[in-house]
């Protein structure tokens, strides 16, 4: 039956999956930054949760791959509409990194290396739904994929996937990150098609 295309085919699934609406697949990766790229030291290579009463928990690069490592098979959208499907990641969970966080704050501001941010709720972090990753396709992270490690939370918009990730801030209170800021949407469900302020 190889060969076989079903009248039904539109060209826009596969895997039997739909993508979110205004999305094309591709197989590239394509690099999105915005500036140039951070050279970040695995020596001096730091990740901060930082609450909103100021506690700091914080892991170097060994502390971070001391901990249980994940290998999401995710999704990506892309809010200039590429869309990857089935990309191999490994990582951190979020949750793993949230174990002993004592919170009642229900929003993120992500920073990274490099001046970038981006904001989400807190729970959109947890339960499965977010990791600091390091590695891409059996790899170390390319630096211009946000090597040496970037926030990876593939439910929203990637540009939520902060390259080069620094740390956590959490807000009692929302506050913009960079794109945020700039005329996109605050939340960026790709499959509700959230991609600028109002939409
Ligand atoms: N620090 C940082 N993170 C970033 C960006 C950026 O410019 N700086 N671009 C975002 C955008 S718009 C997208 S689509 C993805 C692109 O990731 P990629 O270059 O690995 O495809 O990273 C996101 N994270
Ligand atoms: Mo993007």
């Amino acid at each position: 039956m190889s060969g076989v295309i079903s009248p039904g085919f539109t060209g826009r699934r596969r895997h039997d999956r739909d993508l979110p609406p205004g999305q094309y697949l591709t197989e590239d990766f394509p690099v999105l930054t915005y500036g140039p790229t951070p050279q970040v030291d695995l020596d001096e290579w730091n990740f901060g949760i930082v609450t909103e009463t100021g506690a700091v928990h914080g892991w170097g690069w060994e502390a971070l791959q001391a901990l249980p490592h994940e290998t999401p098979h995710v999704d990506i959208h892309c809010v200039t509409k590429w869309s990857k499907l089935d990309t191999d990641w490994e990582g951190v969970s979020l949750d793993t990194l949230f174990e002993n966080v004592e919170t009642e704050a229900e929003y993120a501001k992500v920073y990274s290396y490099g001046g970038y941010s981006t904001n989400l709720p807190l729970e959109d972090l947890l339960d499965g739904k977010a990791w600091i990753a390091f590695g891409f396709d059996g790899e170390p992270l390319e630096p211009e994929h946000g090597g040496p490690a970037r926030l990876l939370v593939p439910h929203l918009y990637f540009w939520k996937s902060a390259k080069w990730v620094r740390g956590i801030q959490l807000l009692l209170e929302d506050e913009p990150g960079f794109w945020e800021e700039n005329g996109y949407h605050n939340y960026g469900d790709p499959w509700r098609e959230q991609r600028y302020e109002g939409d």
